[in-house]
């Protein structure tokens, strides 16, 4: 034993041949040896549809740290094509795929690993994934197909190779879920499973300032365990056109209170009146291109980039996210986009339409999803069913709702409040909910005065909406880690 040479993983990597050979000598090495021989493990996890699919690929490094990386694959049909890619660049070549490392992501230690996907299309009678994978050129043994393990006389390993992700560290909301990215349908976290955000919206940020400070966000975090933020950055009356600069900084410190107590932060461009988003066109590049660069390192920012068009036809909408997209993923590539929709983000029904117009004309950008509203007093079975309807399609997020009328004012609608929470949390749709406030209107979770005191955990500062969501919100989260 001790004449044959240990192949050093750096050898491994750069060579298949070398993978080859060290399986077969692995009959004569201890078992720690043979795992030696394995230089990447790949885990792909496709959803698929009728045409399409949502594929998500994580590569584990086994072998020495790597400064860039291709992974490459065959499809096993010839029908399957790669389609909007994140997280990476890829290539493809008949049935040959590649997929090389972006800015950053690139380093891979020993034991480290990476996330990646993309959205494609399928036309043949299935759908199946890719069996064998290289990573610069190295078989990777850890695939999702095991490997038939060789004649061996030795016993097998005790260990199992390290393909899982190690334990989360932290267990908030964003320790637990990651990067989001959206596959299919869904939000999905680092794991690539489905999950659900539900949080709080703030009030426009000119007039409640007061309302966000240290206290009123740990009792969000820990008291409401809420997993978002929606940070609700009016452009008209009195908001971000009248000081570009100071608007744009209280988001980006917003987006650090969220970030330090582990919440998702949305950032909210909340056009309003005019519901033209083309009115602010220049102003969404400005503002988007600065927050997407501040917080192109977090991996808890979410972007909604209008927040209710009305009065506008959707191909104005998909023409306005279109040109606000590429700013925000010049800036930060992964982070997802939300797109509002006709009639103040009703999918057109409070304008008499419906989802199809999206549904047949989606916008031309991957991880996009579109948003839904509704005020519960006024908003019923049809916009529920529409919602219904519309998610089994659509990736959606309903980024503001009220329990009350949509004046944001009236009493709390109890039943059709605990309908459409019901609805969401069976869809598995986020939302946040209209106000995290103390405004003096039925919408609004404190009672008025609260913010010029110090108390918001509990419910003695609760209105009857505050008390109804903190109770909707707080319940134990599904969040899959494997
Ligand atoms: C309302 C606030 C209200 C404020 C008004 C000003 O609740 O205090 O005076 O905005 O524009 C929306 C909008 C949201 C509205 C909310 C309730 O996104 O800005 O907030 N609503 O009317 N869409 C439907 C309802």
């Amino acid at each position: 034993m001790r004449n044959i040479p240990r192949p050093t993983r750096r050898h491994l990597l750069a060579a298949g041949a070398a993978a080859t050979l060290a399986l077969g000598a692995s009959t004569l090495l201890p078992a720690t040896n043979a795992m030696a021989a394995t230089g990447c493990a790949v885990t792909y996890t496709a959803n698929s549809w009728t045409g399409g699919f949502s594929a998500n690929i994580t590569i584990r490094n086994l072998g020495d740290a790597v400064d860039g990386w291709t992974l490459g694959f065959t499809f096993p049909d010839p029908g399957q094509r790669v389609g909007q890619g994140w997280s990476a660049t890829y290539q493809q070549n008949g049935q040959s795929v590649t997929a090389q490392n972006v800015s950053y992501n690139g380093s891979l230690a020993t034991g480290g690993s990476t996330t990646i996907g993309f959205n494609g299309t399928w036309t043949g009678g299935s759908n199946p994934s890719p069996t064998s994978f290289t990573l610069n050129g190295t078989v990777c043994a850890g695939s999702t197909t095991p490997t038939t393990p060789p004649p061996t006389t030795t016993p097998p390993p005790s260990t199992p190779p390290p393909t899982t992700p190690p334990p989360t560290t932290g267990q908030t909301p964003v320790a637990i879920n990651g990067q989001l990215r959206v596959c299919g349908v869904n939000l999905c976290n680092q794991y690539g499973r489905p999950i659900q955000l539900r949080g709080m919206s703030t009030h426009g940020l000119q007039w409640f300032p007061q309302c966000y400070n240290d206290a009123s966000l740990d009792a969000l975090a820990t008291d409401w365990r809420s997993d978002l933020l929606r940070i609700a950055m009016y452009v008209q009356e009195d908001g971000y056109e009248t000081n570009p600069t100071a608007f744009t900084n209280r988001v980006n410190a917003l987006v650090d209170e969220a970030s330090e107590r582990g919440m998702y932060a949305l950032i909210d461009f909340h056009t309003l009146t005019p519901g033209d988003p083309m009115y602010n066109l220049e102003r969404a590049k400005t503002f988007f291109a600065d927050v997407a660069a501040r917080n192109a390192d977090k991996n808890n920012v979410i972007y909604e980039i209008a927040n209710e068009p009305n009065g506008v036809s959707w191909q104005t909408i998909k023409n306005y996210a279109e040109q606000v997209i590429p700013v925000i993923r010049a800036n930060d590539p992964d982070g997802i986009v939300i797109v509002g929709t006709r009639g103040w983000s009703s999918l057109g029904v409070s304008e008499g339409g419906n989802a199809t117009e999206v549904i047949n004309n989606p916008v031309n950008a991957g991880n996009v999803m579109y948003a839904f509203h509704f005020y519960a007093a006024s908003h019923k079975d049809n916009y529920r069913a529409e919602l219904e309807r519309a998610a089994a399609r659509l990736p959606m997020f309903v980024t503001e709702f009220g329990t009350v009328s949509y004046t944001g004012d009236g009493g709390v609608d109890t039943a059709s409040s605990t309908a459409w929470v019901d609805l969401m949390d069976r869809l598995k749709i986020s939302y946040a909910n209209w106000t995290y406030s103390d405004k003096a209107e039925g919408s609004a979770a404190f009672k008025p005065g609260t913010c010029n005191g110090s108390t918001y955990a509990g419910t003695a500062v609760l209105t009857e909406s505050g008390n109804f969501m903190r109770n909707r919100i707080r319940t134990p989260d599904d969040f899959p880690t494997s």
